[in-house]
């Protein structure tokens, strides 16, 4: 007969439970035991991470060959982007270090999550922006949170190094990607989402700015991995728009431009990094102009029912473009098997950037309140 312990039913139920009531806590207590944090550490959280893998049918059957794909939605996060995993850590840290003051440069999502950290922790929070240059949602983010915005001519690059030079300052955390504590906080995104499939994807796709989130991911990848909670890695596939593509073109772009102002980046702080996940994996790191990026937005929006940012739509024109014959010839697509598994993250809410989508000027139709004029309408835009 075969006899259960006591313990293995109590521990069975516990993790059940435990598993249940994830959605209820943040990135620290799911992960505690791969993160940077003792006991001691304050936990400054806003039960972020998470996240939904969503499949998606109608990408996936244009993949075709049996492949799955889900959109990792980190969208869904408090702030609206996957930036609140990293912070969460990056602020705990801050705090345990004594700081009162957390900076950062931003196009826009980190200034916004640092602000509502920073406002968690009752402590001040400083942003430097590309001016004129950041979404307005983000914008608003940073200013309902309480943070300084302070908005430089230049782009991010310029904030960025401007924030390395205060770095050496008393009492001033800086909460970029800079500061490797953010990365810890992102790669638990990869955790959830072996944890969701019972192993690592074939492939993960995403976009890339200043690269800290491909490097994080594939961190998470790897200790799952070491840990053995997966068999396998993934390939990694990023997504830079074509004229901000520092890594694809290997040279630092001194006036990076995109619609997509969140990855408006020419000098990546986790070049080198990314770079390693990409090569050391077996993907690659391709480009999507910014005609593919909005279409893919507006695609996803109506075909699969997530609203995303530009920038978040990258990842999606990125597998678009691998369908198409637009393919490079090294696509890691190809190489993939039949019913391999596919993960794209879509790192920020499309709600951050309303303009985005209204630059064309889309219009309700106006009607006289009457069923009459109502139905004749809808016959007219069927
Ligand atoms: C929605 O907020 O760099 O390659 O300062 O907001 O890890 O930089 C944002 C980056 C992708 C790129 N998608 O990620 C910032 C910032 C969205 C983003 C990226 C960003 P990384």
């Amino acid at each position: 007969m075969c006899e259960i312990a006591a313990d293995d039913v109590v521990g069975f139920v516990m993790s059940t439970i435990t598993s249940a009531l994830n959605p209820c806590i943040g990135v620290i207590e799911r992960y505690r035991a791969f993160l940077p944090v003792s006991e001691t550490t304050p936990v400054i959280s806003l039960n972020e991470g998470s996240t939904p893998l969503i499949p998606a049918p109608r990408l996936s059957s244009i993949v075709g060959r049996d492949c799955r794909v889900y959109l990792k939605f980190e969208g869904l996060n408090p702030t609206g982007s996957f930036k609140d995993r990293g912070m969460t850590v990056a602020v705990s840290k801050a705090v345990e270090r004594g700081a009162s003051l957390v900076v950062c440069a931003s196009t826009g999502n980190t200034s916004a999550s640092a602000a509502a950290y920073a406002a968690r922790a009752g402590i001040q929070c400083a942003v430097l922006i590309p001016s004129g240059k950041i979404a307005m949602g983000k914008l608003a983010q940073a200013f309902v949170h309480g943070a300084v915005v302070i908005a430089l001519e230049g782009n991010f690059d310029r904030c960025l190094s401007l924030i390395r030079e205060l770095s050496t300052e008393p009492g001033i955390a800086v909460v970029n990607s800079i500061n490797h504590d953010r990365l810890e906080g992102q790669k638990t995104a990869a955790f959830e989402i072996v944890d969701a499939l019972g192993e690592a994807p074939d492939l993960h796709i995403l976009p890339v700015g200043n690269a800290g989130n491909t490097a994080a991911y594939w961190k998470g990848y790897a200790e799952y991995l070491d840990s053995g909670h997966s068999t396998r890695l993934p390939r990694m596939l990023g997504f830079q728009a074509a004229n901000a593509a520092p890594i694809y073109y290997d040279r630092v772009i001194e006036q990076p431009e995109t619609v997509a102002s969140a990855i408006r980046i020419g000098n990546p702080a986790s070049w080198k990094l990314a770079k390693a996940a990409f090569n050391g994996s077996g993907g690659a790191v391709d480009i999507v102009t910014d005609g593919e990026i909005v279409s893919a937005q507006r695609w996803l929006a109506s075909n699969e029912g997530l609203f995303v940012e530009p920038a978040s739509a990258a990842s999606v024109a990125g597998l678009l473009k691998c369908c198409s014959e637009k393919a490079c010839a090294q696509c890691p697509l190809r190489l993939l098997p039949e019913g391999a598994t596919i993960v794209c993250t879509l790192t920020g809410h499309g709600l951050k950037d309303v303009a985005a989508v209204m630059s064309d000027g889309p219009q309700p139709l106006f009607a006289a309140p009457s069923k009459t004029e109502i139905l004749a309408i809808l016959k007219k835009s069927k």
